[in-house]
């Protein structure tokens, strides 16, 4: 069952896979250890995966598909109870959905100003017009004003994350002993910024930068393996929907 799954997501110019919700779900995959095959669709083309969002990450397994990476998570914990849960049963799952509002509405949109122009750049040039009128309708001014101030950005930013710092002054990750969902979700925002600019969103010795370096190691460095030619489940036999690229 498992390598037929279908991972449909966004890609660089160059091909690398630097969508923030969908390493949500590349990180559940590795987590499960299933592997899949990717799928790079362009941000024009979403809708006609045929789903009610319109957003990326999707799966297909099979005549089923899933679209959003916490429907993704969930789905995947049903279907694969006897590997390592992601949400941790109904109180893991709980707790989850705080990180994941948080991260969607006060860590995505900050990154977003900080990398916007950068990310831009690094786009496939069929997504850029897409990404920028949407993206700049969000921000309610250009990419490049968003980006213009990120000095002072980004001193605010690690500051409104502390209570990331304090949970890891207290245990290895997010969801505790081990990791989980809610580390994946932050991971995935972090790999976005990692990926999306050379601009330091964490300083190299905050202590957030640690378990960030440590979430890139698990599953024998799934997080590093953010590019077809690297490797890993998800690039055997990439695919591309027809429009894309
Ligand atoms: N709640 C969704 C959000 C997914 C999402 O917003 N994905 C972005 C790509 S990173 C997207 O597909 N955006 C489509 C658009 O902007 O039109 C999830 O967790 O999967």
């Amino acid at each position: 069952m498992s390598s037929d799954i279908i991972l449909y997501e966004l890609a660089a110019a160059d091909d690398t896979r630097f969508s923030p919700f969908c390493w949500r779900t590349r990180f559940g995959l590795a987590h499960k250890g299933l592997s899949f095959q990717s799928v790079h669709i362009g941000f024009p083309d979403i809708g006609e995966l045929g789903g009610t969002n319109r957003t990326v990450p999707a799966i297909r397994i099979g005549d089923t598909f899933v679209e959003d990476s916490w429907n993704i998570a969930e789905f995947l914990d049903e279907q694969f109870p006897d590997r390592p849960t992601l949400l941790g049963g109904p109180v893991g799952q709980g707790l989850t959905r705080f990180v994941e509002c948080f991260t969607d509405k006060v860590i995505h949109p900050t990154i977003l100003r900080l990398v916007s122009r950068d990310v831009f750049d690094r786009m496939d040039p069929y997504d850029r017009p897409y990404f920028r009128r949407t993206r700049e309708e969000m921000l309610g001014m250009t990419l490049e004003e968003a980006q213009s101030t990120r000095e002072q950005t980004v001193q605010a930013f690690r500051k409104a994350i502390h209570p990331i710092r304090l949970t890891l002054y207290k245990q290895p990750w997010l969801a505790g002993q081990a990791p989980g969902h809610a580390d994946y979700i932050v991971l995935a925002a972090f790999q976005w910024g990692r990926l999306a600019t050379d601009f330091e969103i964490l300083a190299a010795d905050d202590p957030i930068s640690g378990w960030f370096q440590r979430g890139l190691d698990l599953h024998e460095g799934y997080g590093r393996k953010t590019h077809p030619r690297d490797g890993g489940p998800g690039f055997d036999g990439i695919g591309r929907w027809k429009n894309a690229g």
